[in-house]
C-alpha cells in the first residue's frame, strides 16, 4: 500500500507499533497541511490495530512542530526579491499575472485584485487558479492554457513580464516549453521551492507563501500604476477576436442537430446560480467548458482535478465538499463517461442524504478525446461512443430525483427545480456530440499553434 501510493502522495506513513501511531498521525496532519499542501497517507497495519497501549493523549497540536530534517518552507518573503519584483514590474509595458491554485489556498484572492489593480497589469487563472477572483473583473482576462482564452494566450504569447502566483507552469499552461516565454522576464512567487526554476527559468523567484507575498505587493506603496495603453488596447482587440461567434452559440443553444450545446447548460447554470454556487466538474470537454463560461464570484468555489485529469472524481469530491461546507449548494457535474467510473457513490448520497445537485452533460461519447479524433485523427471515432444506460433508472433506484431535458426550453427550469429542491437531485441534458471546445492549443503544440475557430 505505501509503496504504490508513494508516487501519487506528499507522504506515506505505516507505524509499526501502536505507540507510534499518535505521533505519526500529527506528522502526517503536519505535512499533509505545511506549505504547498497535498495527499498524505498512513497505512495502519491490522496487527498493530489491534495491539492496546495505555498512552495518553500529549500533543498539543498548536504548538507541535515534528522533527523533519529536509522539510523545510519559509513562508516570509526576501524583502531584496519583493523589491527586485517591484522594480520589474514598473518597469514592464506588457505585464501579465497568472493566477494559481496557490491563490485560492492562501486565501489570497482580494490581495490579487488588489495588487493588480494598484500596477494596472491583467490577470489569468491557471485551471486550478480559477475562483480565486471573480472572472468577469475588468482585469481578468480568464483562464489561460491549452483551452484558455484567446485573450489570456495571446497576451502570454505578447508579454514583457509575466508575475506568476502559486502555479507549477503545468505544460496545460505553457504548451511547448521551448516556445514558450519569448524574451519575456519572469517573476515566479513559489511556497514549494522544487517548483522555481523547474520549467521556466526566473528572472526573481520569490519562494514564501502566495498569501504573505501578495499581502505586501497589495499595499506596496513602490508600485506605479502605468497606464499601458497600447497593451490594454492590445488585450481588447484579443477579447473581441472570437467574442461575437461564441456570444452567437450561446445564443442558439443547439448545434446543427438541434441538440442541447453544453456552453449553453453552464452559461445558464452560472446566470442562474450567478457564478456563487459551489462547482465540481469531472474530466472532459465539460469540465473544460465549465473552466471557460462559469462565471465565478465565490472564492474557492471550483473543483477539478487538473493536468491529466481523474474522470470520476466529481461525485465523490462533490460528497465531500458538502460535508465540509453544508451551507453552501454545491453541484457535481459530470460527462456520460466519467459518471459511470464512480456512479456508486449515489449509494452514499443516498444513505446519509446528501444534498448533492447532480448535472449530468451526456453527449453519448468520450467527448474530450472524441475531440481530438475529431481534430487530429480524421474523425475515426474509435472506443468513444457511449452505449449508456438508463441513467433515470439509475437514480430512481437511488431514490434521487431526476429529470431528462432535451430542449433548450427547459433548461433553465431544470435547473432552477433541483437547486430548489431540498436534498439531491439529477437531471440529465442530452447534448451535441460535436460540439468542440475552443481555443485549443495542440498537445506537444505551442501556444503560438492554438486553434482558434473551426
Ligand atoms: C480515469 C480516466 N480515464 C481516462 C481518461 C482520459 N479521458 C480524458 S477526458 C475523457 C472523456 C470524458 O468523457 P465524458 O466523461 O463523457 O465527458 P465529456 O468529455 O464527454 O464531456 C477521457 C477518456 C481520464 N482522464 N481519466
Ligand atoms: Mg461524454
Amino acid at each position: 500500500m505505501v509503496g504504490v501510493m508513494m508516487p501519487l502522495t506528499k507522504q506515506t506513513y505505516m507505524p509499526l507499533t501502536v505507540g507510534e501511531i499518535e505521533e505519526t498521525i500529527h506528522e502526517a496532519m503536519y505535512v499533509a497541511l505545511t506549505g504547498r499542501g497535498g495527499p498524505v497517507i498512513v497505512d495502519i497495519p491490522k496487527d498493530i490495530q489491534l495491539q492496546e497501549t495505555d498512552r495518553m493523549y500529549h500533543f498539543d497540536p498548536k504548538t507541535y512542530e515534528p522533527d523533519l530534517p529536509g522539510f523545510f518552507y519559509s513562508p516570509v518573503p526576501d524583502r531584496d526579491q519583493i523589491r527586485n519584483a517591484v522594480e520589474l514590474i514598473n518597469r514592464s509595458e506588457r505585464p501579465i499575472i497568472l493566477c494559481g491554485h496557490g491563490v485560492v489556498t492562501s486565501n489570497a484572492g482580494l490581495n490579487l485584485q488588489k495588487f493588480a489593480e494598484r500596477a494596472h497589469v491583467p490577470f489569468a487563472f491557471t485551471l486550478h487558479g480559477l475562483s480565486a477572483a471573480p472572472v468577469d473583473h475588468p482585469l481578468s482576462l480568464g483562464m489561460v492554457g491549452m483551452h484558455g482564452t484567446v485573450e489570456a494566450n495571446r497576451a502570454l504569447l505578447n508579454t514583457d513580464l509575466i508575475i506568476s502566483f502559486g502555479m507549477r507552469f503545468d505544460d496545460r499552461v505553457t504548451g511547448k516549453l521551448e516556445d514558450f516565454g519569448g524574451d519575456a522576464k519572469v517573476i515566479h512567487v513559489e511556497i514549494d521551492p522544487s517548483e522555481i526554476d523547474k520549467n521556466v527559468k526566473t528572472s526573481v523567484a520569490i519562494n514564501a507563501d502566495t498569501g504573505e507575498v501578495l499581502n505586501l505587493l497589495a499595499r506596496d506603496l513602490e508600485i506605479v500604476a502605468k497606464p499601458r495603453r497600447i497593451w490594454f488596447e492590445q488585450i481588447e482587440v484579443y477579447r473581441s477576436e472570437i467574442a461575437e461567434e461564441l456570444q452567437k452559440e450561446i445564443d442558439a443553444g443547439v448545434g446543427r442537430e438541434g441538440q442541447l450545446l453544453m456552453k449553453s447548460i453552464v452559461t445558464q447554470l452560472s446566470d442562474l446560480t450567478e457564478g456563487k454556487d459551489i462547482i465540481v466538474s469531472d474530466v472532459g470537454q465539460h469540465q473544460m467548458i465549465l473552466a471557460r463560461f462559469y462565471n465565478f464570484q465565490t472564492a474557492n468555489s471550483w473543483f477539478t482535478s487538473g493536468g491529466a485529469g481523474t474522470m470520476g472524481c466529481s461525485l465523490p469530491m462533490a460528497i465531500g465538499i458538502k460535508l465540509a461546507r453544508p451551507k453552501e449548494r454545491v453541484w457535481s457535474i459530470s460527462g456520460d463517461g466519467g459518471f459511470q467510473m464512480n456512479i456508486q457513490e449515489l449509494g452514499a448520497i443516498m444513505e446519509h442524504d446528501i444534498d448533492v445537485k447532480i448535472l449530468l452533460l451526456n453527449n453519448g461519447y468520450l467527448g474530450m478525446v472524441r475531440q481530438w479524433q475529431t481534430l487530429f485523427y480524421d474523425g475515426r471515432y474509435a472506443g468513444t461512443p457511449m452505449k449508456n444506460p438508463d441513467f433515470g433508472a439509475i437514480a430512481g433506484a437511488y431514490g434521487i430525483p431526476y429529470l431528462k431535458v432535451t430542449e433548450l426550453a427547459r433548461v433553465a427550469d431544470a435547473i432552477k427545480t433541483a437547486a430548489e429542491h431540498k436534498g439531491a437531485f439529477m437531471v440529465e441534458f442530452l447534448c451535441d456530440p460535436s460540439e468542440i471546445v475552443l481555443p485549443m492549443v495542440p498537445a506537444g503544440g505551442g501556444i503560438a499553434d492554438m486553434i482558434v475557430s473551426k
